[in-house]
């Protein structure tokens, strides 16, 4: 077999043992890769209603074939588990030289079972695995981690690791790696704390299993050059991905005061041209010619990456247009390993909250200093900050008063950047994200006010939502490649063909990838629906706030305007309909038949009868 290792990795952190297993060709060309072994293997091995914070839990680092091969943006690697924060399926996706790591030390699947009974970490050097004390990087934030151990394994080591928030179980705490990289929105970085597992260090020497290595190698260096100069040509990382704020801002799209409105007068001061001005260092993952992380200085001097989602939701969603203060809300975030998003949208929630009398509190909109201190108590998860350090739906439920309706996350996920009162479509992709409020699956919007009606709530709307999840939940979680260089550059999608073939020696279509994408998205909803039987089609819903004529703007271009539930609840249908899922929003037996998952429609069905 090659494009695969066929070797897994297992260790128990609680009996301190280490396995190392192999996987069929079968599973490879079923799975792929990335999310899609991660799904596969935890929906085989975890028991349905385990604590997503007990022992019971499995952490999954998994890549996919073209990980770590040298050609356009192929740094990037999926990190999966029960999630915490939503108690479905989550993973998420950073850039990281494990990417590489994990596949020359012959592995493209990483299993962390158990719990250590002391802070730990792993480590990996080709075919040694150990597992160390990690007691004098407990307690620190990611950045001193990072430096602790760079310093003990060299700056080209891959690293992955927890910050404070991850320590004390904040159920959005994210996995960091790199400069200004950080993934596993739904608290994966919460399961590694669970774990008393701080970091996973690897260096790997060996081969990548490829069919065709030289052909790869001068094609991957190719385009590698050709996708640097695309961008150059495009200037897109100039601004890199906040270069759609002011888009947002001018089609009154933005997050603002927690979502309550969707455009402001000062949003330019947070801007993607403000952000390149104030540029200080650039960062990238490795095997990227796009390089889209742009830092700056913060308000305290320190260097911090930002991106359009950090700016959005710790900017314009909390009222605060210092570019300084936003870095220094995101520097914090990186440093205890907050997610951005979720910590933006909580702290907003609770401003709001606050402020439309449903709890008693001193944070205001606006209010920076007040917000840091805030995440200082969430990462230590004293007063406030407890509930803080929980999201936003278990904080509404927490006040009662009919909050959960402005609580902005949909499955318990904070929703991205994106405020889509009046975009049905783009709302509908947040409301079927498999992991809750992403805007990674389908990031629909700027085909729906650019090239469709805005208004409509047509099929054309839900087809376009299936087929961006394909190409962007489906194809680039399961190869982990960077999507950058097709969303933003057009870099086609049939070069991954080539690639792929090119690695592992098959000979696929982007049907076949479609047909994968379509299983993952299966068997992630069977997942959920084992978690929660009771699951129905509002469990695809948006948050209620978005159908309330009381909180359409009232100036602007959509005033007047917001969601109508009837109107998305038949493109949601629309959805349904194509994914061939039932009126529920649960794959089909017929589906389940088709993509070849009738054992684990079988097993779901104890569940619940698929129809
Ligand atoms: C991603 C989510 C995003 S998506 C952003 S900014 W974006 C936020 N970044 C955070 C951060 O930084 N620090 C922090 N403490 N929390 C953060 N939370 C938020 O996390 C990311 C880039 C970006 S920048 C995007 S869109 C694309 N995402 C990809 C993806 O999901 N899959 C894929 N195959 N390619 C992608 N390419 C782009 O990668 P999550 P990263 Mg992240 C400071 O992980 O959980 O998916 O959440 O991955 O390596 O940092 O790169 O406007
Ligand atoms: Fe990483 Fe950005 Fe390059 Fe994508 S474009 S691989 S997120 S640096």
């Amino acid at each position: 077999m090659y494009g695969w290792t066929g070797n897994i990795l297992r260790i128990n952190l609680t009996t301190k043992t280490v396995k190392k297993e192999t996987y069929s060709e079968e599973f490879a060309r079923t799975w792929v890769g990335g999310r899609g072994f991660a799904v596969k293997i935890l929906y085989d091995e975890l028991k349905p209603g385990i604590d997503p914070l007990g022992p019971d839990n499995k952490f999954v680092v998994a890549v996919g074939p073209l990980a770590g091969i040298p050609a356009p943006n192929t740094g990037k690697t999926v990190v999966a588990a029960k999630s915490p924060l939503t108690g479905g399926y989550g993973d998420g996706n950073l850039g990281t030289r494990i990417t590489e790591h994990l596949r020359r030390c012959g592995y493209d699947v990483l299993i962390v079972e158990g719990r250590a009974d002391a802070p730990t970490y792993i480590y990996l050097q080709d075919d040694e695995v150990s597992l160390l004390p990690a007691n004098e990087i407990w307690g620190k934030g990611t950045y001193a981690t990072h430096d602790w151990l760079y310093q003990k394994y060299g700056r080209a080591a891959g690293i992955l690791s927890i910050g404070q928030a991850g320590e004390t179980l904040s159920l959005y705490a994210v996995v960091r790696s790199l400069e200004g990289r950080a993934g596993g929105r739904p608290g994966m970085g919460a399961v590694m704390g669970s774990k008393n597992l701080k970091a996973i260090v690897a260096k790997g020497n060996k081969p990548i299993p490829q069919a065709d290595p030289q052909g790869m190698k001068s094609l991957g260096a190719g385009d590698l050059k050709k996708v640097g100069d695309i961008d150059k040509q495009s200037g897109w990382s100039k601004q890199s991905t906040n270069g759609v704020l002011a888009w947002c801002n001018e089609v009154a799209a933005l997050p603002v005061r927690n979502m309550r409105k969707t455009h402001h007068p000062d949003a330019w001061k947070v801007d993607g041209e403000r952000l390149n001005n104030a540029r200080v260092a650039t960062y990238g993952c490795p095997n990227c010619t796009m390089r889209c992380g742009i830092a700056i200085h913060d308000h305290e001097g320190r260097e911090s990456e930002l991106d359009y989602e950090n700016i959005g939701m710790l900017g314009p969603n909390l009222e605060i247009f210092d570019l300084e203060q936003v870095g220094s809300l995101n520097y914090m975030c990186d440093d205890y390993g907050f997610d951005t998003i979720s910590a933006g949208a909580t702290l907003a929630f609770y401003a709001d909250a606050i402020d439309r009398g449903d709890t008693q509190g001193d944070f205001k909109f606006g209010d920076a200093e007040r917000a840091k201190e805030l995440l200082t108590l969430a990462s230590r998860r004293e007063g406030v900050g407890n509930l803080i350090a929980q999201g936003s739906l278990r904080m509404a439920r927490r006040f009662g008063r009919g909050s959960e309706n402005y609580a902005m996350q949909v499955k318990g996920l904070e929703m991205a950047a994106y405020n889509c009162k009046f975009c049905p479509g783009m709302a509908l992709s947040f409301g079927t994200a498999p992991i809750g409020g992403t805007h990674k699956e389908a990031w629909v919007i700027t085909y729906e006010l650019n090239q469709a009606k805005r208004e409509s709530y047509g099929p054309e709307k839900a087809a376009k939502v299936m087929e961006l999840q394909r190409i962007r939940g489906g194809l680039f979680e399961f190869l982990t490649a960077c999507r950058f260089p097709w969303v933003e550059l057009g870099w086609g999608l049939e070069n991954y063909t080539v690639y792929f073939n090119k690695i592992t020696g098959l000979n696929w279509t982007l049907d076949d990838f479609w047909k994968t994408s379509d299983r993952i998205y299966a068997l992630i909803k069977l997942f959920w629906l084992r978690e929660n039987p009771a699951i129905d089609r509002t469990f695809d819903y948006p948050p209620g706030v978005w159908f309330d004529p009381a909180n359409a703007d009232t100036e602007g271009p959509i005033a007047g305007k917001i969601l109508e539930r009837d109107k998305y609840d038949s493109l949601l249908q629309h959805f349904y309909d194509l994914r061939h899922w039932d009126r529920r929003g649960i794959p089909t037996r017929k589906l389940t038949g088709i993509l070849g998952l009738e054992a684990e429609a079988a097993a779901a069905e104890k569940f619940g009868k698929l129809e």
